[in-house]
């Protein structure tokens, strides 16, 4: 029997609307009170809101949550491997890098039929956005078509579709786009000062030059890293500001707690506090906060009370299923439990006739007041 999250079928299959009341910003607070994004954060700021005393830092990114979204709504994707292992880079985080040992075995590409029996799955089970990732530097040409049949048949399904394939020249990032893909995933994973200590086969710049390309098609952006590998407090805060400071704010921002896996260079890195996890939370949310701020991989080992409160630190995504990539996930049932413990309702998201899709992530009011919203290529509110 297929598990869900309770109520999302509806809002999901028949966009249902919003409910009547929505807390999205404290009572009395005018909807043109919110600062302008900001693209010139500089260290010395972004390094002061990490030093901000706990609870104050997690009031304010709490109402900038509240300012733009309703803090009650979390938007849920699931995560499919359609192409796993064997990869040449050498990210030190990584199962799937060929180099080191860790037991993943390398896979061809999936067909497109197993991929809808999954992707059909995760709706049932609950998931708005399917999002399939593949071990490589980056796709062949002859790569892009058998990707292109997955996302339109799984946009066909009615989910919003994302990607993460590796980088990516501007003509693959537009057949992409015309297949049907609404989010690239590209990570900048770190610092660009700690990330010749992590990646050594590509640059930083590669990966904003892909980001530039998704951008440039007219794709919305997933971007953000893994804390936890080792980097200082100010690394982290380099990490955010950097991701702020893009010519637009990433459509979603993962923020992954690193997933220490045995043969990786870094497995035996020392944990990261988790006070410290949910500090680089609410500053992803003060720095962005018109974006998705993902608690992405990691949630395995994390109890229900941090994940609560990553939550009321900001993070408004997740993703959902039994399975990242090639590592694990809370069981479905343990989401389910977590977001009836915690009043959480999945977020509302439809795909309507024409591929659009209308999700969550800001209200329209909000849009309104932020042109730069639109800009950045984020879905105007249905
Ligand atoms: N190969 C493509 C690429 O590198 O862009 C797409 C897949 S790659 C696995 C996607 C992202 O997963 C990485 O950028 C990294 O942020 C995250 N990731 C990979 N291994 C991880 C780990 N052990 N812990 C946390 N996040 C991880
Ligand atoms: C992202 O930032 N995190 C996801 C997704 N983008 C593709 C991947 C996490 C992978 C964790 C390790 C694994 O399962 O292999
Ligand atoms: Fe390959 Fe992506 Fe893993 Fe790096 S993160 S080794 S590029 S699959």
């Amino acid at each position: 029997m297929v598990s869900r999250l309770p109520g999302l079928a509806l809002r999901v299959c028949q966009g249902m609307p919003m409910p009547a009341v929505s807390p999205r910003r404290p009572h009395g607070q005018p909807a043109d009170s919110a600062p302008p994004l900001r693209h010139d954060w500089t260290p010395a700021e972004v390094e002061a809101l990490f030093d901000l005393p706990f609870p104050e830092l997690l009031f304010r990114a709490a109402a900038a949550h509240r300012h733009h979204f309703d803090p009650a709504e979390v938007q849920v994707s699931t995560l499919l491997s359609v192409k796993t292992g064997g990869c040449p880079e050498d990210c030190a985080y990584c199962p799937q890098a060929q180099r080191y040992h860790t037991g993943v075995d390398a896979t061809k590409l999936m067909s497109t039929e197993d991929v809808v029996e999954k992707a059909k799955q995760a709706k049932a089970a609950g998931a708005s956005r399917f999002c399939m990732g593949a071990a490589w530097r980056s796709p062949k040409d002859r790569d892009i078509p058998k990707v292109a049949a997955m996302i339109r048949e799984v946009k066909a399904l009615g989910l919003e579709t994302c990607a993460t394939l590796g980088m990516l020249s501007g003509t693959q990032a537009t057949a992409l786009r015309e297949a049907g893909l609404d989010y690239y995933n590209h990570n900048i994973d770190t610092d660009p000062e700690f990330y010749d200590a992590i990646i050594r086969t590509r640059e930083i710049q590669d990966r904003l030059d892909t980001l530039e390309h998704v951008r440039d098609a007219g794709m919305k952006t997933c971007c953000g890293g893994i804390v936890g590998m080792g980097e200082t407090r100010r690394q982290r805060a380099g990490f955010l500001r950097t991701l702020a400071n893009l010519p637009a704010h990433p459509d979603s921002v993962p923020i992954n707690r690193l997933v220490q896996v045995e043969g990786t260079p870094l497995h035996g890195t020392e944990a990261l506090d988790p006070f410290e996890f949910v500090r680089t939370i609410a500053v992803a949310r003060l720095l962005m906060p018109q974006s998705m701020v993902r608690l992405s991989a990691g949630r395995e080992d994390m109890g229900d009370e941090l994940q609560a409160l990553c939550f009321l630190a900001g993070a408004n995504s997740i993703f959902y299923g039994e399975k990242l990539l090639t590592t694990g996930n809370p069981d479905t049932e343990r989401d389910q439990a977590l977001f009836a413990r915690l009043g959480l309702r999945p977020m509302h998201v439809s795909v309507d006739a024409d591929g659009h899709d209308h999700g969550g992530t800001v209200h329209a009011d909000i849009v309104a007041e932020a042109p730069a919203a639109r800009s950045a290529g984020r879905p105007c509110a249905a």
